[in-house]
């Protein structure tokens, strides 16, 4: 197995300044070493180029998707560069970042392949500019990707979409209220937390993963550092509370592995200056690892 590590040090599309460092604490983690323990040679790519901000100015208000035009241009050099390794048959491995990121590695991925998407989080990622609270297009990638919303004139709303019916968000336990109605009038599949507890995390990763392969060339994977309980992943920008255990994160990530059907992963949310000593982003490399198929035995 082959992975082209691809950094987007972005947070434009949080209010916390820092997770825009996850790409460097997670190659300081030893992401590169983790991987060629789990047998998967990588290249690294470096860094996307960001838009710089001088003054961050993360109250910016008044706008119903902060930053969307620096979001943007970040959606569109990365869409490029994960169509591009894998039309160069290498898996990309994206690190946000905050999660806005992923609106890039979906178009991307959706390039030239009809593709699922399982997305390893507490939030749903489902909010639009109108029913956004807070603004932060890390809280809409989504319904963006899957065309929900007034995302009107940015240069993704043109591009081939995956399908609803093949998305499965899974750990969900923070959704917001018009959130929550949007999950339920879409034709995504949405695991809470309730469901983990109720069917245990293989039985309820297994159904997510059938969902995203249903009729697919293959699977896009997105793990949000807060799909973890914040006592195992502290380094995060919206910690909360009663997330999956980090036992839970690598025997999901095994069954990924196992379903041979991953084409894209991504890390996000990282942010090392809430963390504690880099912890989250050693999680991360470690569940990486185990997602490209490392086993003990
Ligand atoms: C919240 C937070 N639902 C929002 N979203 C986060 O701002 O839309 N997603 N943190 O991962
Ligand atoms: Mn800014
Ligand atoms: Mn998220
Ligand atoms: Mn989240």
């Amino acid at each position: 197995q082959h992975t082209r590590i691809i950094g987007v040090p972005t947070d434009y599309g949080a209010n916390r300044r820092g997770v825009d460092m996850g790409p460097s604490a997670l190659r300081y983690a030893g992401l590169v070493d983790e991987l060629s323990s789990a047998g998967v040679s990588t290249e690294d790519a470096g860094d996307l180029a960001v838009p710089h901000h001088a003054i961050h100015d993360a109250d910016a208000g008044g706008e119903n998707a902060k930053h969307i035009n620096e979001v943007e241009e970040v959606t569109t050099a990365l869409a490029d560069a994960v169509a591009d390794a894998l039309s160069d048959e290498v898996t990309p491995l994206v690190l946000g970042g905050d999660h806005s990121i992923a609106i890039g590695s979906m178009v991307g991925s959706a390039r030239d392949a009809d593709i699922g998407v399982v997305w390893f989080d507490a939030h749903g990622d489902f909010n639009t500019p109108e029913t956004s609270p807070s603004g932060n297009v890390h809280g809409m990638p989504l319904a963006a990707a899957l065309g929900i919303g007034d995302f009107e004139g940015v240069e993704w709303a043109n591009a081939p979409r995956l399908k609803e019916e093949n998305v499965a968000i899974v750990g969900l336990r923070d959704v917001d209220e018009n959130e929550t109605t949007a999950i339920q009038d879409s034709d995504v599949t949405a695991y809470t937390m309730s469901d983990i507890d109720e069917r245990g995390i293989t039985e309820v990763t297994q159904d997510a993963l059938d969902v995203a392969t249903n009729g697919t060339d293959g699977v896009h994977v997105s793990l949000d550092l807060d799909w973890l309980d914040p006592r195992e992943a502290p380094g995060v920008g919206t910690p909360v509370r009663g997330g999956v255990t980090y036992r839970e994160a690598h025997a999901a990530m095994e069954l990924v592995a196992e379903s041979g059907a991953m084409r894209s992963l991504e890390l996000v949310e990282v942010n090392p200056i809430l963390d504690e000593h880099n912890e989250t982003a050693a999680v991360a490399t470690e569940l990486a690892a185990s997602g490209f198929g490392k086993r003990i035995l």
